[in-house]
């Protein structure tokens, strides 16, 4: 798949999931990884075939039935038909709908939320281009808070831990577990697919050679969950096949055993942390009957009594780690799991000890489990948004059906506001949201959508007027994450396809028609941008008396190796040492097993300790499996589906779904098949695959398949729901808040049915632009 040496012509370049040298010869890419990398991602070879592809955006164009008809709520469907603009038309055009709406309604009936991954370079990043955009342009906008992949761990560790990156990004290190670690308990695993990815750009993927020297030095892995696969050979695990969705009933029967055995760590709870008792009574079964035993935990889990019992003592017989996917709090109730192995880690009493403790989402992305980059990184100024208004990310459809309703969020109560202007850059809901039946219908309610992307995702091809963004490899950029050790000059590899623009050219001149041209560009050229934003990484060095080139030297070289700050523990180990001068940012300035912060909300979704509450959707006759609908492990997300390793595993143009041979048979149905799997919500068609890897009764089929509701664009019911001959599971999963308290997404997992497809599968069209195009 890639070259062993780079072409003498190749540049550097830089993706989230890897650093590699590329060469365009006209008509495709030639990639060779960075040659520091231990273990490049196979998702570069999405590059290949992907430049100059149908699913490119060549040309502006406005959706016809806006066209005609004026901004204003309409009906919006996946094959409606385009018409082609030029440049300055559109540009003219979308200044004046973005100043009646600004002038009109205020920048509060702008939703600029736009969330998304976009590309690794910090400049051209299309999230700061077109927040910085709103901000300076049209007054502000309303935008999105928390992320989709920590939507409930995000709001809740500052509650419990204080700090979510004191907990996930600068905690246990990779070398600190090849070192000092005997036990990892992995709930929801840590996936190498996952880890291979890491906003900004990783350079060296070190996650399988620390677990195979970890494993090769006696450390044991465990991985909790329903697929064996989420940890990689080299860990050389023990799986845990558990129910989706019952982590935390095997939490709480682990500190249940360590508190029945008196194993668990005294002198740590009393000096570090707050709100055992309640806890504690709430284990023993003294609040409501029902003792947190093994015993009651193997039944609902599937995990036997004494294979949790053992591994409770196993906790405490040696230097142990519990780990919590993102993947577990991507479900109703999802704050309970990263609260309820707080508290077991508390219990322990090795938090904060070298490759021990808690370290929240270690290996889901490769930002965890490394030293921190000693001097700042380069970062593009978004200015000040006046508009106080915001949402939880997930609740998008909420707010676009719903305006002016009232809804709960982290002890606040906050009002839905009236959007008439839907602006996105650099994200795809479609791929990213719940329900897409429930987001279709949302996104008919606005005047106007507009989107910048590189291709027709299904995004672009509900929005009004599209404009034609360039893919990271046709301009200049700086590649830097805070967590990797080197920053790249992200040469311009292949000239630009079509009339697409830089995010930055397109706001510019939108700038410019608006009266903000000076204020949006600073009258700088993309160069001059990027030395500026190089400037202070270069300052910082030469404070530090590093290597610390000229912006023109440093382009020159094409990359510079970062000093790395110390392997310390950050806070946790600080607190560890001396909690009176190094108290946690947490209320009590301990670990609160118990909050009074969040008691004190009176949420019955989320109460003041962690608790077992089952989803209240449980599988039953109509739906009797579950789904699991995790991240891809061919591309990130949804970007470059169309690409050359992203279309190789996919079988007849379909997403390949799992299940055990068990389900398959009780079905008729074999590897290869065309299947269908659907619930209450829609349908969506796959590739079977059987696999002894996902556990009896679960299905598993990861996001990324771009929706494609063929035949002709329709297959959006308001009774059947949607239907996606492509495979994406968001067709399937729920529109839910994880709680009142964080209100995050819920699309890891659903309950479904699923059967082979009678007669002849339409075909996937998802890559094919629509009419006009
Ligand atoms: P991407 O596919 O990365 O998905 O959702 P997100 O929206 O980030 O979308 C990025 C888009 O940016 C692509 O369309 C790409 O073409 C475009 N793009 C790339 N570079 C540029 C550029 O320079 N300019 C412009 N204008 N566009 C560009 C990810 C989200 O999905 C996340 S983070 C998570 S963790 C969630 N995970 C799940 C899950 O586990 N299960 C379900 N069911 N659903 C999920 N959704 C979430």
């Amino acid at each position: 798949m890639f070259q062993s040496k780079p072409h003498p012509d190749s540049v550097l370049h830089s993706a989230h999931w890897g650093t590699f040298a590329a060469h365009w010869d006209g008509r495709d890419v030639e990639i060779t990884p960075y040659p520091g990398d231990p273990a490049p991602s196979p998702i570069l070879g999405n590059f290949r075939g992907a430049l100059r592809h149908q699913a490119r955006i060549r040309k502006p164009m406005v959706r016809k039935a806006w066209l005609d008809n004026g901004p204003g709520p309409q009906r919006r469907r996946i094959g409606d038909p385009f018409v082609e603009c030029e440049w300055d038309t559109v540009l003219d055009l979308l200044a004046g709908e973005l100043a009646r709406v600004r002038d009109g309604f205020g920048p509060q009936a702008i939703f600029g939320g736009s969330y998304g991954w976009s590309s690794a370079g910090r400049f051209h990043h299309a999230q700061s281009q077109i927040h910085r955009f709103l901000n300076v342009a049209c007054g502000g906008y309303v935008r999105s808070v928390n992320s989709y992949s920590a939507g409930a761990s995000g709001v809740i560790l500052p509650h419990i831990l204080g700090s979510f990156e004191g907990v996930s990004r600068r905690n246990v290190t990779w070398d600190q577990i090849r070192e000092h670690t005997d036990l990892v308990l992995a709930f929801g695993g840590m996936a190498v697919k996952n880890s291979m990815i890491a906003g900004g750009g990783i350079s060296r993927h070190v996650e399988p050679g620390a677990m195979l020297a970890a494993a090769r030095r006696g450390c044991r892995f465990v991985t909790v969950g329903p697929q064996r696969d989420d940890l990689p050979e080299e860990a050389a695990a023990e799986w845990l096949p558990l129910r989706p969705g019952t982590d935390v009933a095997v939490m709480l029967a682990m500190a249940h055993t360590l508190l029945a055995e008196d194993r668990h760590d005294r002198a740590f709870l009393d000096r570090y942390a707050t709100g055992f008792e309640p806890f504690a009574r709430y284990l023993r079964g003294v609040t409501d009957g029902r003792p947190k035993d093994a015993d009651w935990a193997a039944a609902i889990s599937a995990v036997p009594a004494d294979t949790i019992r053992e591994l409770a003592r196993a906790l405490v017989a040696g230097r142990s780690l519990i780990v919590v996917s993102h993947s577990l709090q991507r479900a109703e109730f999802g704050e309970q799991p990263v609260w309820a192995a707080a508290a077991l880690a508390a219990m322990v009493g090795q938090i904060g000890l070298p490759g021990g403790g808690y370290n929240y989402a270690l290996g889901t992305l490769g930002h965890t489990g490394r030293r921190n980059v000693a001097v700042p990184t380069p970062t593009l100024s978004q200015g000040r948004n006046p508009v106080e208004a915001f949402i939880p990310v997930a609740r998008i459809s909420d707010m676009l059906l719903n305006p002016g309703a009232p809804f709960d969020y982290n002890g606040r109560r906050l009002e839905y506001p009236d959007i008439r202007l839907v602006y996105w850059a650099g994200g795809n809901p479609f791929h990213h949201h719940q329900d897409l039946a429930r987001l279709h219908r949302a996104f008919d309610r606005p005047e106007t959508i507009v989107v910048h992307d590189l291709a027709w995702t299904p995004m672009a091809r509900v929005a009004d007027v599209v404009l034609p963004a360039t893919m990271t490899l046709e301009r200049d950029d700086i590649g830097a994450a805070g967590t990797d050790p080197l920053m790249v000059a992200m040469r311009r590899v292949a000239p630009a396809v079509g009339e697409a623009r830089d995010d930055y050219a397109i706001f510019s001149d939108l700038a410019e028609r608006l009266q903000a041209g000076a204020a949006f560009t600073e009258g700088r050229t993309v160069m001059e941008w990027l030395a500026h934003l190089y400037e202070p990484t270069r300052r910082a060095l030469a404070e530090l008396g590093a290597d610390a080139p000229s912006f023109e030297a440093f382009w020159e070289r094409e990359s510079i190796e970062l000093p790395q700050a110390p392997d310390d523990g950050g806070m946790l180990r600080g607190f560890r040492t001396d909690p009176e001068a190094n108290p946690l940012p947490t209320p009590s300035g301990r670990i609160e097993i118990f909050s009074e912060t969040i008691a004190g909300f009176g949420y019955d979704d989320c109460p003041g300790h962690p608790v077992w509450m089952p989803s209240t959707e449980q599988p039953d006759e109509a739906a009797p499996l579950w789904l699991i609908a995790n991240q891809p492990a061919t591309r990130l997300h949804s970007q470059l589906d169309f690409g050359g390793y992203s279309q190789s595993r996919k079988v007849g143009g379909r997403e390949v779904a799992r299940l055990h041979p068990d389900t398959a048979a009780a079905r008729g149905i074999a590897t290869g098949d065309v299947i269908r799997i659907f619930n209450a919500r829609g349908a969506c068609l796959a590739a079977a695959e059987l696999s002894d890897a996902v556990m009896p009764g679960v299905v598993h089929l990861p996001t990324g398949a771009w929706f494609d509701p063929a035949p002709g664009g329709e297959g959006v019911d308001d009774e059947a729901g949607a239907f996606c001959v492509h495979g994406n599971p968001n067709v399937l999963t729920r529109d839910v808040g994880t709680s009142r308290l964080a209100q995050g997404c819920c699309g890891q997992v659903t309950v479904v049915e699923c059967e082979k497809y009678a007669g002849e599968a339409p075909a996937v069209r998802a890559h094919v632009p629509p009419v006009g195009a």
